[in-house]
């Protein structure tokens, strides 16, 4: 059958175009099971348009959309522009798997997947090859020609990743994805995390479907993927995107023995505070690591523990950016403000241990309540959420929907674009300027305009 993904990436900040590792995944299923998959990415500004044209030339027995929650208010609108669909859609997802009442929003939307869509995807392409019913298929909710839903209990986790063929990247132009971050490859070995922060949408992807959730491929295929990579993309770093990077001990030693045998690109990790020690970051030395980016999240330990569910203390985590300095890494933090009980007082919290950190660059995001998680879930029920706001403005990060009376809009954004200065002013004021030109009011555009010159100026702020 032909099956045409669609990917929206719609006003995502900072023009690099971005790999779906799910969409790569499902598609080397597909192709291995016999069927023919598409990739339509809608980047940058809405445009229904060459979609239309996408769909008229290719004609697709299905259409498969992968939504998180920030890009659903876009694919609703795609799916009623071009309703009537001759395909059959279906969707999955992080936000059909937190929040799968989603398909009640979308009435030309047939079917979602809930979970991991390997077998339930072939299931439903064979049963719709073969003219089968397809209201039984384990992960799916499905809509019957009368407008009811089904719900079907999900599959288990799929127990051995290995099982599964390498991602397919030739669907997109890699190499144009690969050009727009510094010649990054992007690289996703695992999936899951064994944490509960209460913002993030793990905790619930965790619960959605049976068995172990944290798994990895094994090391040596994983090597096999980052050579396939290589040799056919012109990369100069890797990327390794998964969550928690250290997660499963004999995993990570095993990868960092083995990688520098056979290779010496740089890589660039994730890694919570708490994992961060000095056998690990020899490890992480040996492998060639030149980044190690760790989520702060919030700067008031206490604050950080109760509503984020974040239990670490402050003096770990600036003894592990300090230990990753010291073995030559660059740091990278990531940071949240706007959230539910903050007050700007609190959030000066985060401001200092960042600029007592100082690392060498930085992620500030505005809190997005995702619904289904524990604290968008909280946000719902406390009535935090401005009703008019949620519906007409696109927030990705840079803007709240929340309304809070001790932490109002206009407090957030003046916190969110004062931070560059804050963090950096005692340090150098030449790497606040660019971070104080990117989180202005008119960041997005200036950024659009110096696309040129991004690279020049990355080294400049950051040194990588
Ligand atoms: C890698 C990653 C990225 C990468 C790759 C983008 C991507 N969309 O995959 C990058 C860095 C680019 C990224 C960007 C963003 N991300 Co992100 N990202 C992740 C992360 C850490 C892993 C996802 C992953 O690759 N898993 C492995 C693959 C194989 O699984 P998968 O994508 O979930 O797909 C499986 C199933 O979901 C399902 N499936 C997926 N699509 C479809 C479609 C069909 C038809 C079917 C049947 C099944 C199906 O089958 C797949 C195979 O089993 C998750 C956290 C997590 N645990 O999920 C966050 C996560 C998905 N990201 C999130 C967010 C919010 C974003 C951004 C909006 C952040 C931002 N402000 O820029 C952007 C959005 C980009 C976009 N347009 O999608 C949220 C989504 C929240 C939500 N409830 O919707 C998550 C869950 C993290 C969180 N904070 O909770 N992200
Ligand atoms: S450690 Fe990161 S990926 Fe894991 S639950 Fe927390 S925020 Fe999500």
């Amino acid at each position: 059958m032909k099956i045409l993904f669609i990917y929206t990436d719609i006003n995502v900040r900072g023009g690099a175009l971005s790999y779906q590792f799910g969409i790569g995944q499902l598609s080397s299923v597909l192709k291995k099971h016999g069927h023919e998959t598409r990739l339509h990415h809608m980047f940058g500004a809405y445009d229904v348009e060459p979609l239309r044209a996408t769909l008229a030339a290719y004609s697709p027995d299905v259409v498969a959309f992968s939504i998180v929650y920030p890009q659903y208010r876009y694919v609703r609108q795609i799916l009623k522009e071009l309703s009537p669909w001759k395909a059959f859609t279906i969707a999955g997802g992080a936000h059909p798997t937190v929040f799968p009442s989603c398909i009640e929003e979308m009435p030309d939307m047939n079917a979602i997947c809930v979970g991991e869509g390997e077998y339930p995807f072939l299931g439903l392409l064979d049963a719709l090859k073969e003219g089968r019913p397809i209201d039984a298929i384990p992960s799916l909710w499905v809509r019957t020609p009368s407008g009811a839903i089904v719900r079907n209990d999900p599959c288990p986790f799929i127990e051995n990743l290995d099982e599964l063929p390498p991602m397919d990247r030739e669907i997109c132009d890699y190499q144009a994805i690969v050009d727009s971050d510094f010649k990054t490859a992007t690289f996703q070995f695992g999936r899951g995390c064994p944490f509960d922060c209460t913002y993030c949408s793990n905790h619930i992807i965790r619960a959605r479907q049976k068995g172990p959730y944290v798994r990895f491929r094994s090391v040596d295929l994983c090597l096999d993927e980052i050579r396939e990579v290589t040799t056919r993309y012109s990369v100069q770093n890797l990327y390794l995107n998964d969550d928690t990077f250290m997660v499963k001990k004999s995993w990570f030693e095993e990868f960092c023995e083995k990688y520098p045998r056979q290779f010496s690109l740089p890589i660039l990790v994730n890694a919570r505070p708490e994992q961060i020690n000095e056998s690990v970051c020899k490890l992480l030395a040996q492998a060639h690591c030149t980044r190690v980016t760790m989520g702060i999240e919030h700067g008031n330990e206490k604050y950080r523990a109760d509503v984020l569910r974040r239990r670490m203390t402050n003096e770990s985590i600036v003894r592990a950016f300090k230990l990753c300095r010291d073995f030559g890494f660059k740091t990278k933090s990531h940071n949240l403000v706007g959230l539910p009980d903050e007050t700007p007082e609190l959030h000066r919290d985060t401001v200092k241990i960042n600029a007592d950190i100082y690392p060498d660059s930085f992620n500030l995001h505005i809190f997005e309540p995702y619904p289904g998680t524990h604290l968008g879930d909280r946000c719902e029920r406390e009535g935090l959420i401005d009703p008019e706001r949620r519906e007409k403005v696109f927030v990705g990060q840079t803007d709240t929907i929340l309304k809070m009376p001790q932490f109002t809009r206009e407090q957030i954004l003046k916190c969110f674009r004062r931070f560059p200065y804050e963090v950096y002013k005692k340090h150098s004021l030449f790497k606040a300027i660019p971070y104080l030109i990117y989180y202005s009011r008119y960041g997005e555009k200036i950024i659009r305009m110096i696309q040129p010159i991004k690279r020049f100026i990355r080294k400049f702020a950051m040194g990588v």
